[in-house]
């Protein structure tokens, strides 16, 4: 079995022997059906996993002009570990899912989900890791502003810990970059009274960037409610509180090409739920 696992890791050929049917872009179905649902909440059979490998989820719109960058750097960057990498494309106007076909060659490491008729960087996550192969799973932003040299010390503490590794801006040696007054002033509010609600406690809750023990997140998929952009913040809503979390410092890039689709009504979108949760949370106990 071992040896097997082996084989799976060093020689992607053998992984598409094992029932892979999708090697390049595969296009998901609009979200209507249950089987959507299940696909957001269930995650390959374990026999499809492999022991030591990061997942790594690139969620996409419109990042034709990054990927470029992105790509090759993680290659570098990932060199010396077991990896693939998974980009889930929600149709991008600019063929992103394209550009990152081309990208990735004969690599048969790099996997494009072409998601059509749906939009939400969360529920692309979810997507991610619902086909992600490896024992931990990541999420990383593909505009090239998370700094993604600290990856391989994130996989490290995940596989040592069986926890979660948060890139963070808030703790020492890290930082949100050049951000403007309105933008600090509402994280600041968000980062706070998230980490007044989260059952495990980081610095940055609401952080884009973030690898997670594989059994971990399957144990609590079923109850994530991916909307938005702040996956994490649900996931360290409703893990136990004894979860091991651990923050690795990095400095938030400003973007150098396409355009951000945070949107200040997204991020009073996210205000307006998180005082609700925080309500429900002294009224009733419940998030
Ligand atoms: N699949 C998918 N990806 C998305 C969606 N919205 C954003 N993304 C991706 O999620 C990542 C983060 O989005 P950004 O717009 O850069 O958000 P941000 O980094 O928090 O905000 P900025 O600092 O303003 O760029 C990027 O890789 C986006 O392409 C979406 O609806 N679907
Ligand atoms: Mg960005």
């Amino acid at each position: 079995m071992q040896k097997m696992q082996e084989n799976q890791r060093n020689d992607g050929k053998s992984l598409r022997k094992q029932g892979d049917d999708h090697s390049s872009a595969s296009f998901a179905t609009p979200a209507s059906s249950a089987s959507f649902q299940r696909s957001l909440t269930t995650s390959l059979p374990t026999r499809y996993t492999i022991n030591s490998m990061l997942s790594l989820v690139l969620p996409t719109y419109n990042e034709a002009e990054n990927l470029p960058r992105v790509l090759p750097e993680l290659a570098e960057i990932l060199k010396d570990l077991p990896y693939e990498i998974i980009v889930v494309d929600d149709d991008s106007p600019d063929h992103t899912w394209r550009v990152a076909e081309r990208l990735s060659g004969t690599d048969l490491r790099v996997r494009v989900i072409r998601r059509v008729g749906r939009r939400g960087l969360s529920t692309a996550v979810m997507e991610g890791f619902a086909v992600a192969r490896g024992d931990v799973l990541a999420a990383a932003d593909a505009d090239g502003q998370h700094d993604l040299r600290i990856l391989p010390e994130m996989y490290r503490i995940v596989k040592e810990k069986s926890g979660i590794a948060v890139g963070s801006r808030y703790v020492p040696g890290g930082s949100v970059g050049e951000w403007d007054e309105r933008r600090h002033v509402l994280s600041r509010v968000a980062t706070r009274l998230s980490i007044a609600l989260c059952r495990v406690k980081v610095r940055d809750p609401m952080s884009g960037f973030f690898a997670v023990d594989r059994k971990v997140f399957e144990a609590i998929a079923p109850t994530l409610h991916p909307k938005g952009f702040k996956i994490l913040f649900d996931i360290l809503l409703r893990v136990p509180a004894r979860t091991p979390a651990a923050e690795v410092p990095y400095t938030f890039r400003t973007r150098t090409a396409g355009a951000s689709k945070l949107s200040l009504r997204v991020q009073w979108q996210f205000l307006a739920s998180l005082l609700g949760a925080a309500v429900r949370r002294i009224f009733t106990r419940s998030v």
